[in-house]
């Protein structure tokens, strides 16, 4: 080996280490950087699905309250064919004909016996899903005459109400009986509460909605009723 070889590979085997430990700074600066990066993107994550959930939420509530807003509109193009062939609007409860009811949640029952009714036009109603359909306070018509006289499309006797997206029952009064109040129940989020409710007024010029027709309504997301309040009313009504 002459002497020039001899001094390059001298010098090969002291450059090695050196290259070694570059590589192993090199090394631990790359995890070092991916352990940042990681934290920054699990950062971002975080914040991005802080964000997201209420908006997932609010998109859920403005879904359901136009739901609440097309099952309004249905059911009142229903009432109005109705009008058009009964020469009024269906009775606010089903009292009028004598049928004994238990004072809850009348006038959805009535409304819902009514526009489900088989009679002349009918049914004018039945766009509901089935899981729309309930009996909250778990009533039916022992007035085995009557109902065959209404014969509406469901096989039994229950006395159901149609709920809204909130699992409320829609509430619905007739014209004529604007001036009294009605016991509602309402759903299982709602614990079952019972509450009274009236027809529904302009909270600046206290005259009712709709004064010659009906009204329906959802209590909406707050499943509380403030049709006639003046702030905070999240109430989806037929007027
Ligand atoms: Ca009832
Ligand atoms: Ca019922
Ligand atoms: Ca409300």
């Amino acid at each position: 080996m002459t002497d020039a070889v001899m001094r390059e590979a001298t010098a090969n085997r002291r450059a090695r280490p050196a290259r070694g430990a570059e590589e192993a700074a090199l090394k631990r600066t790359i995890t070092g950087f991916t352990l940042v990066e990681l934290l920054v993107v699990i950062a971002i994550i975080s914040a991005l699905a802080g964000l997201l959930v209420p908006m997932v939420k609010t998109a859920k509530v403005k879904a359901k309250k136009k739901n609440a807003s097309n099952d309004i509109n249905v059911l009142s193009l229903a009432m109005e064919t109705y009008m058009t062939d009964w020469g009024d609007y269906p009775p606010t409860s089903l009292e009028v004909y004598d049928a004994g009811t238990n004072g809850i949640n009348d006038g959805i029952e009535s409304l819902l016996a009514h526009l489900t009714s088989r009679r002349k036009g009918g049914p004018y109603y039945e766009e509901y899903k089935e899981e729309q359909l309930e009996n909250l306070d778990n009533d039916s018509l022992t007035n085995d005459e009557l109902r065959a006289e209404i014969n509406w499309i469901f096989g039994d006797a229950q006395l159901r109400e149609l709920v809204d997206p909130f699992g409320n029952p829609y509430v619905y009064i007739h014209n004529g009986d604007y001036e009294y109040s009605y016991q509602y129940q309402l759903g299982e989020e709602y614990e079952s509460k019972k509450v009274s409710v009236m027809a529904g007024r302009s909270a600046k010029t206290a005259t009712f909605y709709a004064p010659l027709k009906f009204q329906i309504w959802s209590f909406g997301p707050n499943g509380r009723n403030d049709t006639s309040s003046e702030d905070e009313g999240d109430d989806i009504g037929s007027w």
